[in-house]
């Protein structure tokens, strides 16, 4: 079947305005129909201390990253490519927890608008069907040992067409409109995902923790996993996370680490 022509207009901020119901994440809302990285512009405003819930949104990126300076990849308005600025009352060590709860938001948006359940891979990314939809770069302001600011930069392959990928990313990712076969306004799945972030922070700050339900919405646990990040690679069965989003592995010979991040690739 050949990919459906999917709508790919500028994002309506004016409709954005009128269907978002939190009090205050995203309703201070920059829009850029093109920027280098949402993330860059938050972290700005962010050290002149801009309200909290502060959101910069894109149509296009030129320099969108992800992590350890890896690109991201988006056709212009094809996807969701926000920032949001937070002054969370956690430990630089928790501010892992913000990547859960936005993670966990997103999952239930896409429920809700799309009617398609979306898994979670450890520590950062969105699947559906298995592919990767989504990623999330929370990137930190400190101040001493605390934490002064929190960037949570959030890529979503909306409506995404399949030929629009770049070759090498055809495989392992996709988008909302290719798993569904038609596209969706992102307005209202942007306007969800804000609403669920907010309930979630909200409850982040009476100091209630993600970790048990995000854990639910792993596909990454039970499984043998490969893990990899700049200093080594290691395999064992994922065990867990605990309430910093920290994934334990079990490794073939018995003992059991702690790893705050890394790629993960699920094996067999
Ligand atoms: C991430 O990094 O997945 C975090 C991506 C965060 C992007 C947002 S967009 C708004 C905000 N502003 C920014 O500048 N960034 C944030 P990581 O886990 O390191 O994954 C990066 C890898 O994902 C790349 O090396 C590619 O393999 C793959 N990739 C790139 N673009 C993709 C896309 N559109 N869909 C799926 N995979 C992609």
């Amino acid at each position: 079947m050949p990919p459906p022509q999917v709508e790919q207009a500028p994002l309506d901020c004016a409709r954005v305005k009128a269907l978002l119901k939190t009090s205050y994440v995203g309703q201070n809302l920059v829009y850029y129909a093109r920027i280098g990285s949402t993330n860059d512009i938050a972290r700005d405003l962010a050290q002149a201390r801009a309200a909290e819930g502060t959101l910069v949104i894109a149509d296009e990126q030129t320099a969108g990253r992800g992590r350890l300076g890896r690109q991201w990849f988006s056709p212009p308005n094809s996807s969701l490519l926000m920032s949001l600025i937070l002054y969370p009352p956690l430990a630089p060590s928790q501010a892992q927890r913000l990547t859960m709860i936005c993670s966990l938001a997103i999952v239930n948006a896409i429920q809700e608008i799309a009617q398609l359940q979306a898994q979670i891979k450890w520590p950062n990314d969105l699947l559906l069907a298995g592919k990767k939809t989504g990623g999330i770069l929370t990137e930190l302001g400190l101040h001493g040992q605390s934490l002064a600011y929190t960037i949570v930069g959030i890529g979503l392959n909306v409506n995404v067409r399949a030929e629009q990928m770049p070759g090498f990313l055809r495989d392992i990712a996709t988008s909302i409109a290719q798993v569904r076969h038609r596209p969706i306004a992102r307005e209202p799945l942007l306007c969800a995902i804000l609403e669920h972030v907010e309930r979630r922070y909200d409850r982040l700050r009476q100091g209630e923790t993600p970790a048990e339900e995000w854990a639910a919405h792993l596909a990454t646990l039970g499984k043998w996993v490969r893990v990899s990040d700049p200093r080594e690679t290691l395999e064992g069965w994922a065990e867990g996370v605990d309430e910093d989003g920290a994934l334990f592995l079990r490794l073939a010979d018995g003992s059991r680490r702690r790893l705050l991040a890394g790629d993960v690739t699920l094996m067999g």
